[in-house]
């Protein structure tokens, strides 16, 4: 088989990026390692940027999105016992989120994709890059035990963190920097009204808390736990009584409870590789880099690096100018670190930590009294948020 672009991974980069190539009449393939199914049923990010949405919608892929996602002008930073509202929209000077989950938009994109007639493998195994120090770059892979190749132009590595395409990188060619964090998230989903309007971060003597949601009618929310937890000791009765310890108290009476229908743990970290693009291959999303969930920035960074990377083959097979691919790996990255020091400094302002002095506790507290009271320390917050611009 034959392609312009060949995509590693069916996750929200690589299904963006197909969409956005297939509308720009450029022709593409995507692999992955599992089933439709099986991606649908990956429960992840649900808070999109404004860039995230404006990408989706130039997809042709953002109706749905408008239709049932939550627009959210702003969002509670709870410490004390108390709320502290940060007004996105007021800081900003206009700008919000939208609270859809990551699992809808996927939904969304698969089936444009289908409608499009596009080509997707599900289910290939021993999916491999090869040549892509060269201009004839090709992929292998398996399916039904027979082996398969695609010979294409490009390869799009948006294989997630534990994908081939990094690992086929000579380790030379690339340099990583990692920070792993001492705790995890424990989630859950419920078929409940969320406990408020709009999302709450808590920072509790207990650890850490997020209060989120997927609809009106369903909630998703967070405790920080140990990496050592298992998610068998944790009963739903358990679960809500953690939350609700770790919440301002007029929250923890208005919670309503349900049993759970999803459950489980994330260890948090940030890791970045230099650079992205290594000859005729480009690593996207995940694949590239992680932070932790914190800052809801994961999935609208893989949407980033899907808008240079798609500008970039867009110029290369219009105007035959290699200038947009070139910049790919450097654009990608400033925008990339900014969002990891913003997820860093959020995960620390916001958990609990093992090794906490009553020095390092203290700060923490100044920190949040100075962030809630300063309305420039609530625009950097807000600014950030929201989302920098590409
Ligand atoms: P994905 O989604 O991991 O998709 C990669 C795809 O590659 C496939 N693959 C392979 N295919 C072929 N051969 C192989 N050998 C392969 N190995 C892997 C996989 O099957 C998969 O389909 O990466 P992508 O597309 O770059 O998307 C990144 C996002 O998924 C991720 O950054 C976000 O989910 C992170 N994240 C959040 N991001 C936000 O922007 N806002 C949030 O609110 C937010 N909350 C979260 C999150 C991630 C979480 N977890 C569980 C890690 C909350 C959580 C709990
Ligand atoms: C989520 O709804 O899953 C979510 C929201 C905000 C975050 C992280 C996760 O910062």
């Amino acid at each position: 088989m034959r392609t312009k672009v060949a995509i590693i991974g069916s996750g929200p980069s690589g299904l963006l990026l197909g969409q956005l190539l297939t509308k720009a009449g450029i022709d593409n393939v995507i692999l992955d390692r599992v089933s439709k199914d099986y991606i649908l049923g990956r429960v992840r990010a649900g808070v999109l940027e404004e860039g995230t949405v404006g990408l989706l919608d130039k997809a042709g892929c953002g109706a749905r999105m408008h239709e049932e996602g939550l627009p959210h002008d702003g969002f509670s930073l709870a410490f004390d016992g108390r709320d502290h509202r940060i007004d996105l929209l007021g800081l900003t000077g206009g700008k919000r989120v939208m609270v859809y989950g990551q699992t809808e938009v996927t939904r969304d994109l698969m089936e444009q994709r289908e409608r499009d007639g596009s080509v997707t493998i599900y289910e290939a195994s021993d999916v491999e890059p090869h040549d892509f120090d060269t201009t004839t770059p090709y992929v292998t892979y398996r399916t039904d035990g027979i082996s398969h190749r695609i010979d294409c132009d490009f390869i799009a590595g948006c294989d997630g963190f534990h994908g081939p395409s990094r690992k086929a990188v000579p380790e030379r060619a690339i340099r990583v920097f990692e920070k792993v964090y001492p705790f995890g998230w424990l989630g859950i989903l419920a078929e409940v009204a969320p406990v408020n309007h709009e999302l709450i971060y808590a920072n509790h003597p207990s650890g850490f808390a997020l209060c989120s949601m997927r609809s009106p009618t369903r909630s998703r929310y967070y405790v920080q736990c140990t990496l050592e937890e298992k998610i068998e000791d944790w009963s739903d009765d358990r679960f809500w009584d953690e939350l609700r310890r770790r919440l301002p108290a007029h929250h923890a009476e208005a919670l309503v409870t349900a049993p759970s229908f999803e459950k489980s743990i994330a260890p948090l970290r940030s890791f970045v590789a230099e650079p992205m693009r290594f000859g005729t291959m480009f690593l996207v999303g995940d694949a590239a880099h992680i932070v932790p969930p914190t800052g809801a920035k994961g999935l609208n960074l893989a949407a980033s690096d899907v808008y240079y990377l798609f500008e970039g083959l867009q110029q290369f097979y219009g105007e035959r100018s290699s200038a947009g691919i070139d910049a790919y790996s450097g654009k990608a990255l400033a925008r990339v670190w900014k969002a990891v020091r913003f997820s860093w400094w959020m995960t620390t302002m916001m958990h609990r930590f093992p090794d906490t002095d009553e020095f390092d506790q203290k700060i923490q507290e100044a920190e949040l009294d100075y962030l809630t009271h300063s309305r420039a320390a609530s625009t950097a917050l807000a600014e950030n948020y929201v989302g920098l611009p590409y």
